[in-house]
């Protein structure tokens, strides 16, 4: 197949602004290419992705929808639903070129959670697969993706039910594509140091003040690595844990931030939002590193209670601290055992050219 990826907006690839999406797209073509697809990514302008083939737009970034959602301080005084763009937008930009060059591909991949690319679907000759990359933000959104799944059955994939289950009703076939990563890159260790970690987006969707509380409850160390993406929230968390013990390592490339990752005892995931999937879960386990987590999102459905981590009561922060003290009933090369099981590039592979071939099969 002849696949065209057009990355999200929000940030040039490479930056850890575009966060899961980004490790998602760059494993994907990986592994695209590697099954004999041809593949061009677009993408916004400064982005690097190794020596994958990347065209890249000008224009303005796009603002994230975490910040635009319902509870958004600005929808108070705007009217209901509305849709935000800059000018020279670099997401209206990406889908012109879309535009002129649909005809030299079989599939158009779209990796944005935004409403222009699903309401350009019907305005292209090329089908479009829309990875949805997060769970219910705005109703702008939800109208967009539900009209969507009606319009074009089958174009829709998502990474894990408890993030389809925010939406409103959606039109079936629903592809459910969970996530995977390259698992090579991943160093197993057995002998974990006295420090616990935490990845993410520096942002408020990701809880961070409940890591920062564990790190003061069990006076283990919290090694932080990942984009600040809201500096005000990041000095709020630090005021508000001032004799928490961490360190910041800031955003790393995989190599560096996994021979960090891997000393861990375990990964704290703290969503305070329904997350789509949460990679960095399964880049711990790649690591022997168990996750503890809320039952909230994604993590639920890759983490196994007791097995490769512990799944806590959400923002319940006396459990996640409870659930330190029994990091001891998990074996670290189980969690391993579980990533090559079912998280790697060759599952990856297999869902999503399933879900491509299916979709042109049922244009034909
Ligand atoms: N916001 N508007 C918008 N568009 C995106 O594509 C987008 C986003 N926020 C976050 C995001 N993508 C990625 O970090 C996903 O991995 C969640």
């Amino acid at each position: 197949m002849k696949l065209l990826f057009v990355s999200t907006p929000v940030g040039a690839l490479g930056s850890g602004i575009g966060g899961g999406v980004e490790l998602s797209l760059y494993n994907l073509a990986q592994e695209m290419i590697r099954r004999g697809h041809s593949l061009q990514i677009l993408a916004p302008a400064d982005s690097t992705l190794d020596d994958l083939p990347i065209v890249q737009i000008s224009g303005n970034l796009q603002i994230i929808a975490q910040s635009l959602d319902r509870s958004a301080a600005y929808a108070k005084h705007m009217p209901e639903g509305l849709i935000a763009m800059p000018k020279n937008p670099v997401l209206a930009n990406m889908w012109d070129y879309v535009r002129r060059v649909e005809s030299e591909y079989d599939l158009i991949v779209n990796f944005a959670y935004d409403w222009l690319p699903f309401y350009l679907t019907s305005f292209l000759k090329s089908p479009v697969a829309h990875l949805v990359s997060m769970g219910s933000l705005s109703d702008a959104m939800d109208e967009i993706i539900v009209q969507t799944s009606k319009q074009f059955p089958g174009t829709l994939g998502f990474y894990t039910p408890q993030q389809v289950a925010t939406f409103p009703e959606l039109t079936p076939p629903i592809y459910y594509l969970s996530s995977g990563i390259d698992l090579s890159l991943y160093q197993f260790c057995g002998q974990p140091k006295q420090q616990l970690a935490w990845l993410g987006r520096i942002s408020p969707e990701k809880g961070l003040e409940d890591g920062l509380a564990v790190a003061n409850g069990t006076n283990i160390s919290l090694v932080i690595m990942g984009k600040i993406q809201d500096e005000a929230y990041w000095q709020k968390v630090q005021q508000d844990y001032p004799n928490a013990p961490f360190e910041y390592l800031g955003f790393l490339s995989t190599r560096e931030m996994q021979q960090v990752l891997r000393e861990a005892q375990a990964l704290i995931m703290t969503p305070r939002w329904v997350e789509a999937f949460g990679n960095v879960a399964i880049e711990a386990l790649a690591c022997g590193v168990p996750v503890i987590s809320y039952t909230r999102g994604g993590p639920a459905s890759i983490i196994q209670d007791g097995k490769t981590g512990f799944l806590v009561e959400p923002d319940n922060v006396a459990g996640l601290i409870e659930a330190t003290k029994r990091l001891g009933e998990i074996n670290r090369q189980t969690c391993r055992n579980v990533a090559e099981a079912e998280f790697s590039l060759e599952e990856l592979g297999e869902r999503y050219e399933k879900w491509f071939i299916d979709i042109l099969n049922f244009r034909l």
